[in-house]
């Protein structure tokens, strides 16, 4: 039988051993070929590598050896994403230290990535958990600090109760913390941002540059961006002597305005209970709303819930006077948190004019019909029609409205064009053990002070708490919270929080280029030669996290001088997901096909076989055990 001849162990175990032995994968810089840099997504170690990953790093196995097959230099490279709750949940759980479940799953992992015969250059391997990696991701965070991009901040912040930590804006998906499910809720915190907002611009610009990504992903990157154009204008609040600015995308709309709404956060709120009768019904109502959950205040068929402040303000259009509300669906850090409510042409305050019998005025009629409110059981939102009740602006076309309407409050001296982005400053401080600690030492005279760079890395201490709670548990190390101030020498403490890991991820793929240096992060020369990643490879769930903080890492080490490129990765294959009985294969669904199981029946050759030919990259794959089947009848005709 044929079926006899191929013996996949022997010679699977033969060429890897052959390959080890003679570091085959093994890469220098040699500028006379040029440099392809192909790159697979790192794992987080986990302990096992899941088909998923098979997939991703076989993909780029492929692709990986065929450049190298066209005469390229080619680095390839692998490591470990190994900061991270796992570990931390391990150790609480168990009672074993993170470091030592990191390093037992990082020697499993590595065994079954060689076994596949990924050909990886070993040489050049990082752990982002190891001293000599963390180091470099606490100089990063000085490098920030020092240009005014790290910052300590107060303001509501997204928090998961289940994980006892805040999250990044991008890791709330749906209004669910994206590692646990749990739903988030709001805490008013003192927290490390990066300001990635002063890069929001030219993160949506640069997007033209990327012509090797896919549309999804630059469309994903730009609604997250979120950035709009419009007005930004003031009511008058006689009754306080005050201003009350808004900001409108739809400014054609303006004269339609029956009431303003606030966000429960609001400073003026507490200015309008003063001498108020209702004071305390609005002060109640602001601490209920204040609980809720963003997907409770914003989606939209949750309930939109308002108190009315009995007092007034005046459309700087028309003169009119409205209501000022305070509500649920309008949110403090988006525009300027005062929103003015145009029921016929917005959906969400429809339903409020609605719920609370609040007055509707029609301002655009679509180009062929005449609206009736009599006739109306929903907003008119169209971007397309015609002005009426609108005064002077009367019969004008809605986007000419849109201009010449800005043009008269700017005229007027009430209001001025604006830009507005979705996008929020990345909140990356975390209350947990295994992470990097950030680097600020908090002295009583000289305040906020960066650990010298010569003392770095700020090692993680070995005598804490794992299940502290809320508080980090480096908090609970007496050894390592006091210090004495760099600068006057008096006692001082430690900041106890770490990094999120994302920032760990946001440069890893810089220090493949020069894994080793102990003087930088990497070298001039080894960065610009190998620099930016032509081909990266990886999961569309990291479209708007890794991809976007990578981003702009690289535009501040840009900036920073630190790397010559504008963009970390030229091309980028999002691979399609695996596919067990119609359903993603996961743990939870009870459908997941080991790896390891393959690769001993088969050998690795017929599992990568199968992959790369059951489906096209970025296109599902469905697992098919007769595929499989079929794989290694193919190999064995071979
Ligand atoms: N450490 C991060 C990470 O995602 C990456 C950093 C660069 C931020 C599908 C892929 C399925 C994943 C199910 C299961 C990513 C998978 C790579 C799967 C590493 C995919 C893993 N680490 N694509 N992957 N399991 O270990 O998309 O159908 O979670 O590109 O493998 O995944 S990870
Ligand atoms: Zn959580």
């Amino acid at each position: 039988m044929i079926e006899e001849k191929y013996a996949p162990h022997a010679i699977e175990s033969k060429w890897q051993k052959y390959w080890e032995d003679n570091k085959a994968f093994k890469t220098d810089i040699d500028n006379s070929k040029p440099k392809s840099y192909v790159l697979e997504m790192f794992p987080y170690p986990s302990g096992n590598l899941h088909m998923g990953h098979v997939r991703n790093y076989s993909i780029g196995d492929v692709v990986a050896r065929f450049r190298s097959m066209n005469g390229f230099n080619v680095l390839h490279p692998m490591g470990w994403d190994s900061f991270g709750m796992p570990a931390e949940n391990a150790a609480i759980k168990h009672g074993i230290h993170p470091a030592k479940w990191t390093m037992e799953n990082i020697a499993n992992m590595t065994r079954q990535q060689k076994e596949l015969g990924l050909s990886y250059d070993w040489d050049r391997e990082v752990a982002t958990c190891k001293e000599d990696y963390y180091k470099w991701t606490q100089w990063f965070f000085e490098l920030f600090y020092k240009r005014g991009l790290a910052v300590k901040k107060k303001s509501a912040v997204n928090w998961c109760d289940e994980c006892n930590t805040v999250l990044a804006n991008e890791q709330v998906i749906d209004g669910r913390c994206w590692r646990c499910d749990h739903e988030v809720v709001k805490k008013d915190l003192s927290q490390w941002f990066f300001k990635i907002t002063d890069y929001a611009e030219e993160l949506l610009d640069d997007l033209k540059l990327l012509n090797g990504w896919p549309e999804r992903v630059k469309t994903m990157q730009k609604n997250w961006i979120g950035r709009s154009e419009g007005l930004e204008f003031s009511f008058d609040v006689p009754c306080i002597n005050a201003k009350l600015p808004v900001y409108t995308t739809r400014p054609d709309t303006a004269f339609g305005v029956t009431f303003v709404v606030l966000a429960a956060e609001h400073p003026m709120v507490e200015q309008l209970c003063e001498d108020n009768p209702k004071a305390d019904e609005i002060r109640a109502f602001c601490a209920r709303v204040r609980n809720q959950s963003d997907i409770e205040r914003t989606s939209s068929e949750s309930e939109k819930e308002g108190i009315f402040t009995g007092k007034y303000a005046i459309n700087p259009f028309n003169g009119r006077q409205v209501e000022i509300w305070v509500t649920n669906y309008v949110l403090y850090d988006y525009g300027t948190g005062a929103v003015m409510g145009v029921p016929t042409h917005d959906g969400r305050d429809w339903m409020f004019a609605d719920k609370y019998g609040l007055d509707k005025i029609v301002v655009i009629n679509p180009k062929d019909k005449e609206l009736k409110l009599e006739d109306m059981d929903d907003a008119y939102e169209e971007k397309d029609g015609v002005l009426v009740n609108s005064g002077q602006f009367n019969g004008m076309e809605m986007h000419d409205a849109v201009k010449a309407i800005m043009d008269y409050a700017e005229a007027q001296g009430f209001g001025s064009r604006h830009v507005n982005y979705r996008l929020r400053d990345w909140l990356i401080s975390r209350q947990r053990y295994w992470g990097a600690p950030i680097p600020i030492i908090y002295c009583p005279d000289c305040g906020e002070v960066l650990v010298p760079e010569a003392e770095l890395p700020v090692r993680l201490p070995e005598d804490v708490k794992f299940d502290a709670g809320s508080v980090s548990p480096l908090a609970t190390s007496d050894s390592f919270v006091n210090c004495t101030c760099p600068k006057c020498g008096k006692p001082a403490r430690r900041e106890t929080d770490t990094m999120d890991t994302f920032l760990c991820s946001s440069w890893y793929y810089l220090r493949y280029t020069d894994p080793k240096n102990a003087a930088a992060p990497f070298s001039k020369e080894a960065v610009d030669y190998w620099a930016p990643v032509d081909q990266y490879i990886g999961g569309i769930e990291h479209a708007i996290l890794h991809l976007l903080y990578s981003r702009f890492f690289m535009k501040v080490l840009r900036d920073a001088g630190l790397v010559k490129y504008d963009e970390p990765f030229t091309n980028l294959l999002t691979q399609g997901m695996v596919i067990k009985d119609g359903a993603k294969m996961s743990k939870s669904l009870g459908n997941v096909v080991s790896p390891e199981e393959i690769i001993s029946k088969y050998g690795a050759d017929t599992a990568r076989l199968f992959i790369m030919f059951a489906a096209p990259p970025e296109r599902e794959l469905e697992w098919s055990d007769q595929g499989v089947e079929g794989s290694f009848r193919f190999i064995n005709r071979v």
